[in-house]
C-alpha cells in the first residue's frame, strides 16, 4: 500500500523535487491538500527550528504526521548569509531579486565558496526527528541555466562544471542537499536507519 505523507510547504518546486525523489513508494499531500492555507510563521533562528515550526504546526492543528524542509544557501564570504533568510534575502520573496542581491554583494570577492543546506523535521507520533543534507559548491559570477528555482542558476556543485539550473531535475536530485536529507528520511521511514 502506498504511504501518504503530509509535506508542510507552500513551495511548488520543493514539492515537485520531493515527489520525484520519493517516486511511487510514498504519496505527498501538500498543505493545500489538507486544507491548510496558512503561511506558517518561520520565526526560528536556525534551519532546524524553522523546519520544526512548520512540521509541528500541522501535527498540532491537523493531528497528522508530517514533515517539513527548511533550507537555504550559506556563502562563506558573506558570513553564511543568506542562510535562513534565503527565501526573503532582499526583504521580498522573489527568486530573481534575491539572486541579484547575492551577486551584487559578491562583486569583487574571490572566495566564492558556498553550500546549500536542508534540514527536514519529521513529526511522527508526537516526536520530532531531524535529517540534514548539505552540498558544497561555488557561486558563479554570471547565472546560467533555467531549471530549478531560487539560487540554482548561480550554484555550481563541487566537482561539476554546470550549475544546478543547468541540470535536469533527476540529475539535481541525485546529489542535492534536499535529496541527501530525503534519502535519510526514506531510510528511516522504511525502518532501515537511525536519524542523523
Ligand atoms: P516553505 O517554507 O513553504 O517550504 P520556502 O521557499 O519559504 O517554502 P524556505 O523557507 O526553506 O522555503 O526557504 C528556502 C529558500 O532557499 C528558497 O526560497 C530558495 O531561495 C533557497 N533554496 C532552498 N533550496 C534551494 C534549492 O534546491 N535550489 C535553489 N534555491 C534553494
Amino acid at each position: 500500500m502506498i504511504q501518504e505523507l503530509v509535506f508542510a510547504t507552500n513551495n511548488k518546486h520543493k514539492t515537485e523535487e520531493i515527489q520525484s525523489i520519493l517516486g511511487n513508494q510514498f504519496k505527498i499531500l501538500t498543505l493545500t491538500d489538507i486544507g491548510c492555507t496558512v503561511d506558517i510563521p518561520e520565526t526560528g533562528n536556525s534551519f532546524e527550528e524553522n523546519a520544526t515550526l512548520k512540521s509541528s504546526y500541522v501535527a498540532e492543528h491537523y493531528r497528522l504526521d508530517c514533515f517539513a524542509d527548511d533550507s537555504g544557501l550559506e556563502i562563506e564570504a558573506l558570513n553564511n548569509e543568506p542562510g535562513i533568510y534565503s527565501a526573503r534575502y532582499s526583504g521580498i520573496k522573489d527568486d530573481q531579486i534575491n539572486l541579484e542581491l547575492v551577486l551584487q554583494k559578491m562583486e569583487g570577492l574571490t572566495n566564492r565558496k558556498a553550500r546549500f543546506k536542508t534540514m527536514i523535521s519529521l513529526m511522527k507520533n508526537g516526536k520530532n526527528i531531524l535529517f540534514e543534507g548539505v552540498i558544497n559548491g561555488t557561486i558563479r559570477q554570471v547565472p546560467a541555466g533555467d531549471h530549478g528555482f531560487g539560487y540554482d542558476p548561480v550554484f555550481e556543485p563541487l566537482d561539476y562544471t554546470v550549475t544546478f539550473a543547468q541540470m535536469s531535475m533527476s540529475e539535481k536530485n541525485r546529489i542535492s542537499h534536499r535529496a541527501i536529507a530525503m534519502q535519510k528520511l526514506i531510510a528511516f521511514l522504511k525502518g532501515q536507519a537511525n536519524p542523523s
